[in-house]
C-alpha cells in the first residue's frame, strides 16, 4: 500500500486544503451564515470546540474591556515612543506587547494558576496571602496602581456582573473576591485587578461550562491560555495608538532630564 512519508509539522486548529478554510472542522461559510463573532472564532482556534453563547460573549467582553486603557499605561508608553521614532505599525505594536508580563496585563494566566490551587485545596484567603508573603511572590490578580477601595476597577465589576447572571458557577471568582477582602484590610490598592477577575473567571467559565475535562482544564491552566486574552485585546488599543501618534504628526521622543534623578 501507500507509505505517507513522515511530516516535519503537525497541525490540529484550521485547514485551507479545501474549497474554503475550516477552523476546527467550521468551514468559514458556515461560520458567517451562523452570525458566528470573534469569540466563537477565538473558541474554534484556542479550545478547538463550539462554546455555549454565554461563554463567547464572556470571551467577546473580555476582549472589549481590555483593548485599550488611556496612553499612560506601559504597553501604549511603548507604542506612542516608538511610532514617535518613526517606526512602523508592527514595531510599533510589538515595543508595546513586550511589556505585557507579570505586572502588567501578564498576570491572568499565574491568576488562575495560584486562584485555582489555593481554592481546590481550600485554604482561606488568609492563608492563600501569608503562604505567598512567605515565599515572595506578589498574588497575581491582585493589586494596581491608579485603582483602589474607593475607585475599584469598573471593568471587573461589568465582568463580575455578567458571570453573576450567566454562569452556572463563580466559585473561584468568590474565592478570588475574598482574597481581595483579605488584601485590602494590608493596603487599600490591593484589589482584584482585571487580570484576577478574567482569570478567576475564566476558571469558572471552564469548570462549570461542562464543556471541558478536569485534565483539560488542567493542561489549559498549565499551558497558560489566558494571557492570550490580553495580549488580543490590547493590539486593538495599540494599534490605534499607533495610528494616533502617526495623525498627529508627533515627533521624536524625547524625555525630559527633570523628571530624571541623576545620582551617584
Ligand atoms: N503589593 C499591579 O503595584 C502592581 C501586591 C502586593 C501582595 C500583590 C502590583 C502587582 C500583581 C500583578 C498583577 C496586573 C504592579 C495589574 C494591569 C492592566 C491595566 C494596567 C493599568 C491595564 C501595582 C506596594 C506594596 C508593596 C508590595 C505590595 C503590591 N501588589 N502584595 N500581592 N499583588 N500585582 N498585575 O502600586 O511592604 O511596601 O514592600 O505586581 O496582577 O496590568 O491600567 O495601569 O488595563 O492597562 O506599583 O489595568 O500590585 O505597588 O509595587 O509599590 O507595592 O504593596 O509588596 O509592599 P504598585 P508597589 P511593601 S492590572
Amino acid at each position: 500500500g501507500k507509505v505517507r512519508a513522515p511530516t516535519h509539522i503537525i497541525s490540529t486548529i484550521s485547514d485551507d486544503r479545501g474549497e474554503e478554510p475550516c477552523y476546527a472542522g467550521v468551514p468559514m461559510s458556515s461560520i458567517i451564515e451562523k452570525g458566528f463573532g470573534v469569540g466563537d472564532v477565538i473558541s474554534l482556534l484556542w479550545f478547538k470546540r463550539s462554546l455555549p453563547r454565554y461563554c463567547t460573549q464572556f470571551i467577546e467582553i473580555c476582549i472589549m474591556l481590555c483593548a485599550d486603557h488611556g496612553p499612560c499605561v506601559s504597553g501604549a508608553h511603548n507604542t506612542i515612543v516608538t511610532a514617535r521614532a518613526g517606526k512602523d505599525l508592527v514595531s510599533s505594536l510589538v515595543s508595546g506587547l513586550l511589556t505585557i508580563g507579570p505586572r502588567f496585563g501578564g498576570a491572568i494566566d499565574d491568576a488562575a494558576r495560584y486562584f485555582k490551587d489555593a481554592h481546590d485545596r481550600g485554604l482561606t484567603p488568609y492563608e492563600f496571602v501569608e503562604s505567598m508573603k512567605k515565599k515572595g511572590i506578589r498574588v497575581p490578580g491582585i493589586g494596581h496602581r491608579i485603582k483602589n477601595r474607593d475607585n475599584k476597577d469598573k471593568r471587573v465589576e461589568l465582568l463580575q456582573k455578567f458571570a453573576r447572571t450567566h454562569f452556572p458557577s463563580v466559585k473561584y471568582m468568590e474565592y478570588a473576591v475574598q482574597v481581595e477582602t483579605y488584601t485590602l484590610t494590608k493596603a487599600n490598592n490591593l484589589v482584584l485587578n482585571v487580570d484576577g477577575a478574567i482569570g478567576s473567571l475564566f476558571l469558572d467559565l471552564l469548570a462549570g461550562s461542562g464543556m471541558f475535562s478536569k485534565q483539560e482544564i488542567d493542561e489549559i491552566v498549565e499551558i497558560g491560555y489566558l494571557n492570550g486574552l490580553f495580549v488580543l485585546a490590547r493590539s486593538i488599543g495599540l494599534i490605534g495608538h499607533t495610528f494616533d501618534q502617526k495623525r498627529l504628526k508627533q515627533p521624536l521622543y524625547r524625555h525630559p532630564w527633570e523628571d530624571v534623578l541623576y545620582t551617584k
